[in-house]
């Protein structure tokens, strides 16, 4: 298998800094060495472009930064398309979780039947105008959700985007902190949501499961994985801006990306929201694994083992 990695480093998308620190913290982490070693073809594009705007902020509306997170995405966007298109599966390395604005709907210009996987501790679906905090990171489903653009203002720069899902393209894992806009948009749309409660009552294999079945029951969408580091609890990943307690353990991240990687139709990964200005360097450190842990598990790692094509015994 091919896999083209594209580095976003975006951090415009929330208030602290570090988050543009993300693609390479990951690439010293031993990212590329890792999915060499799991027999794959790899080619690393580098980093996005994200162009500086003197005057972001002289909107009437509570967002902050949107033109530089519209000059990000559009290149995110066209990326991830290119990389797509060439035959190769996408990892997207974050970067805020903004950056999901432009690798979903360069996904969808490629694919534009794919299904979204979401797994946060966030819902990331406010609109500019439920948003209490401004910060876009936690906005970006909002302006590809088709079901949700009477709502939308008009953003500066943000003319290029088409919305590219429905709200039925769309589920949820491991939600545990909603604002109360977003409860309110994911029950009116009827979006698929499966909180830490659904985690827990069901167990992680039947929420998978579900979710696979809802999003898709032919098992034929190419799928688009969008994993938020704060998914994963705290201990496993404190360097992050927005860590909520009680989130999934590594096995429960890492058993959803096997079950995904197995369809063989995961087309696109984001990681977003590692955030190596945060903590020491022991958080760092175990931040950085947990991700590349769940980024292993998306291309073909498993924990059963694996060994090369064409391996014999010596
Ligand atoms: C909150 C936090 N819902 C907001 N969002 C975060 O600012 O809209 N997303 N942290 O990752
Ligand atoms: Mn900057
Ligand atoms: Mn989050
Ligand atoms: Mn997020």
């Amino acid at each position: 298998r091919k896999v083209g990695v594209v580095g976003c480093p975006v951090h415009h998308g929330q208030a602290k800094p570090g988050t543009e620190h993300g693609p390479d913290a990951l690439r010293e982490g031993g990212l590329i060495k890792k999915l060499m070693g799991l027999g794959l073809d790899v080619h690393d594009y580098g980093d996005v472009g994200t162009p500086s705007h003197e005057d972001d902020h002289h909107f009437d509306l509570p967002v902050k930064n949107p033109k530089h997170v519209a000059t990000a995405s559009e290149n995110i966007a066209a990326d991830v398309y290119n990389v797509i298109k060439s035959g190769r599966t996408c990892l997207a390395l974050g970067g805020d979780h903004s950056m999901a604005i432009g690798s979903i709907f360069g996904h969808s210009l490629a694919e534009p039947e794919h299904v979204v996987v979401w797994v946060d501790a966030h819902a990331d679906i406010n609109t500019p105008l439920t948003s209490s905090s401004g910060n876009m990171h936690g906005m970006p489903l909002s302006f590809l959700v088709k079901e949700l653009q009477p709502y939308i203002s008009k953003l500066p720069g943000f003319e290029f985007i088409k919305p590219c899902l429905s709200a039925k393209n769309i589920a949820y894992i491991g939600l545990r902190d909603v604002d109360p806009g977003e409860r309110y948009i994911i029950e009116k749309l009827g979006i698929q949501s499966f909180s830490m409660s659904e985690v827990d009552r069901h167990g992680i294999k039947d929420v998978v499961e579900k979710a696979m079945h809802y999003l898709d029951p032919e098992g034929v969408k190419p799928i688009h994985l969008s994993f938020d580091i704060d998914a994963l609890d705290p201990s496993l990943a404190p360097s992050t801006g927005t860590p909520v307690p009680g989130g999934l353990s590594i096995r429960e991240g890492n058993y959803i990306c096997e079950e995904l990687a197995a369809t063989g139709r995961l087309t696109c990964v984001d990681i977003a929201e590692v955030n190596p200005s945060l903590g020491n360097e022991r958080d760092n450190l175990i931040t950085v694994n947990s991700a590349l842990s769940i980024i292993t598990h998306c291309f073909g790692g498993r924990r059963q083992g694996t060994y090369p094509k064409n391996y014999q015994i010596p």
